[in-house]
C-alpha cells in the first residue's frame, strides 16, 4: 500500500511540473480563460487578444474582435484550437471590444456569454447559441435585457438553476451604473469614498431558456470576518472584476479579481446569492496588470486556469496557463504563486 501511495505521488508531481505555469497556447494571444468540462472533455473559452494602436486608457487597448474555443482531452494533453467560434461582425448589437466570455451547456445546446460595447459605447452582455461546444455560435439579435458592465460568468447549481455573475469597475463601467442607470458623464474610476461600502459584482438568475435574466440583477454582498461589508478603500479585498463561482462541500466559492492590487481572491457563502465572507488569496499577482481565472474540478482534482503576459511582456497581449489548485479538507484554498514553476 505504501509503495502504491508513493508511486501515485511521484506521478502527480511529474505531471504538475510538465504543464503547470506554462503558456498552453502560443500561436495566438489568449486571456480570461473560462474552462468547463462538457461530456468528459475540457473546453476553454478565452478572450482573443490582438495587437492594437488604441491608447491604454479605460481598457480601450483591449480591442478584441472574435472568440476561439480550445479543447483538451486531459490536463497536460494536446490543446486544439477550433478556430473562430463567434465574430464581432456577426453580433448585430455590438460595436467593439469582445471581452472575457463564459459558456454553459443545457439540454444539448451550448451558450456563449460575452460582453461588448454597443453602438453607444455601453458595455452589455450578449449570448450566442450552438449545438456544438466549439461553435459556430449564433448571436441573439439583442443584448440580454437588463445586462450591463463586463465579465459574465455562469454558474449552474446542482438543482439545475443557472446564475450569471458579472461586473467590473473602471474600464468595465460598473461605477457608471452606481445609481441604477447608466451615467455617461461619470468619468471617475471610483465613485465611492474609501470609507464607503465598495461597489460589488452582480448576480441574476437565468430563465430556463438560458437567454434571459429571470430577475433584476442584485448585488453580491462581500463581508469581512466581522460580518461588515468590504469598503472601497480595502483594495486588497474589494471586488474589481472577473467573478467565478464554484461549489465545494456544499459551500459556494465566489472568486474574483481585486484589479488594482492584482490578486485573485475568494469568499465563501451558503447559497448562490451570498452573502459571501472573504477568506483569502487564490492567486498572487501575475506578470501583467490584469488577472482573470476559472476553477474546475476534474476527477476530484481542482485546476486553476489563469493568464499572464509571459510571451509578450505587454499588458493587452496575454497567454493562458494552468496550475493545480489545492483545497484543504476544511475548505481552505492554498494560495498559488505564479512564479514558482
Ligand atoms: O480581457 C479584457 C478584460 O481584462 C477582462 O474583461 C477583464 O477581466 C480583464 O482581464
Amino acid at each position: 500500500l505504501t509503495l502504491l501511495f508513493l508511486s501515485n505521488f511521484t506521478f502527480a508531481q511529474k505531471l504538475d511540473k510538465k504543464y503547470a505555469h506554462q503558456p498552453i497556447i502560443s500561436h495566438i494571444y489568449t486571456a480570461d480563460p473560462s474552462a468547463h468540462v462538457f461530456n468528459g472533455k475540457i473546453y476553454i473559452y478565452p478572450s482573443h487578444d490582438i495587437a492594437t494602436d488604441k491608447p491604454n486608457t479605460n481598457g480601450d487597448h483591449f480591442d478584441m474582435r472574435d472568440y476561439h474555443v480550445f479543447s483538451m482531452d486531459s490536463i497536460g494533453g494536446k490543446v486544439i484550437d477550433h478556430g473562430v467560434a463567434l465574430d464581432l461582425k456577426d453580433v448585430p448589437w455590438a460595436d467593439r471590444q469582445l471581452w472575457a466570455p463564459d459558456a454553459a451547456a443545457k439540454n444539448g445546446k451550448y451558450y456563449l456569454y460575452f460582453p461588448a460595447k454597443d453602438k453607444n459605447g455601453i458595455f452589455r452582455m450578449g449570448v450566442a447559441v450552438s449545438k456544438s461546444p466549439v461553435g459556430l455560435f449564433k448571436a441573439q439579435p439583442n443584448f440580454i435585457k437588463d445586462s450591463f458592465s463586463i465579465d459574465p460568468s455562469v454558474f449552474q447549481d446542482d438543482d439545475g438553476e443557472s446564475y450569471m455573475y458579472f461586473g467590473g469597475i473602471w474600464g468595465g463601467q460598473l461605477q457608471q451604473w452606481a445609481t441604477g442607470t447608466f451615467d455617461k458623464n461619470e468619468t471617475r474610476k471610483e465613485v465611492r469614498a474609501a470609507n464607503e461600502v465598495a461597489l460589488t459584482g452582480k448576480i441574476a438568475k437565468l430563465k430556463s431558456n438560458m437567454l434571459e435574466f429571470s430577475e433584476k440583477p442584485k448585488d453580491v454582498v462581500l463581508l469581512d470576518s466581522f460580518g461588515k461589508p468590504l469598503l472601497t478603500g480595502d483594495q486588497d479585498r474589494r471586488f474589481f472584476e472577473g467573478a467565478w463561482v464554484f461549489k465545494h462541500q456544499n459551500k459556494y466559492y465566489f472568486t474574483y479579481s481585486t484589479g488594482s492590487t492584482h490578486k485573485i481572491v475568494y469568499a465563501i457563502g451558503d447559497n448562490p446569492y451570498g452573502p459571501f465572507t472573504y477568506k483569502g488569496v487564490v492567486l498572487n499577482p501575475v506578470q501583467g496588470w490584469t488577472t482573470h481565472h476559472s476553477i474546475i474540478n476534474i476527477k476530484g482534482n481542482f485546476y486553476l486556469f489563469y493568464h499572464d503576459t509571459e510571451l509578450s511582456g505587454k499588458s493587452h497581449l496575454r497567454n493562458v496557463k494552468i496550475a493545480p489548485l489545492h483545497i484543504s479538507e476544511s475548505g481552505v484554498i492554498q494560495t498559488v504563486n505564479p512564479f514558482i514553476k
